[in-house]
């Protein structure tokens, strides 16, 4: 169990391009547990590696949608090495993101609403799925991590440097 500490904007690390994951192996393992753990911390849906400062592509995502009888969520993590868009639609939706290297700054971003992605999962195992919901939208903001894109990328400049304001008002108060 490991909480790694979050490389968040500007560091010019979240700019990288991940390289792919050559074999999944043990290595590979303890990296997606170390990621989960730290997304847990953090209570984010989904982590990149390069969040971490691993340029290597592979990410976690848990949505936790899901609740138990008491209401706590049920955790159901899953990594995804060496994804691929493979297809999207052209159809659009718009969901209010947030990023954790991003902190506490959120904006409607509009992505293709399904996708066909490819993955290995941490046995090393290949998968093809049309994704869709916030699923497909989570998918989406990860993997444009691994090419050292993010949500803010998406939005208007006048929006983009809001957002990048409040964050400095933000740190300057803590
Ligand atoms: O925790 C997160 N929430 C979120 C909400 C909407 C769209 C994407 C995300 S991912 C984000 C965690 C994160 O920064 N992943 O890279
Ligand atoms: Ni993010």
């Amino acid at each position: 169990m490991a909480v790694l500490p979050i490389v968040e904007i500007p560091d010019p690390r979240l700019r990288l391009i991940s390289k792919p994951v050559a074999t999944v192996d043990d290595a590979t393992r303890a990296l997606i547990a170390d990621m989960t753990d730290t997304m847990y911390d953090a209570k984010g849906i989904g982590l990149a590696a390069i969040q971490v400062g691993v340029d290597l592509r592979v990410l976690v995502i848990d949505l936790q949608e899901r609740e138990d009888e008491e209401g706590r969520p049920v955790r159901d993590p899953r990594a995804y090495v060496n994804p691929e868009v493979l297809e999207a639609s052209e159809e659009l939706s718009i969901y209010n993101e947030g990023c954790l290297s991003i902190p506490e700054q959120y904006a409607d971003v509009e992505r293709p609403a399904r996708a066909r992605v490819r993955w290995l999962d941490e046995r090393g195992d290949a998968h093809e799925e049309w994704l869709e919901g916030l699923l497909a939208t989570c998918m989406q903001h990860e993997i444009d991590h691994l090419n050292g894109v993010l949500f803010v990328d998406h939005i208007s400049r006048l929006k983009r440097d809001m957002v990048l304001k409040k964050l400095a008002k933000l740190r300057r108060a803590a």
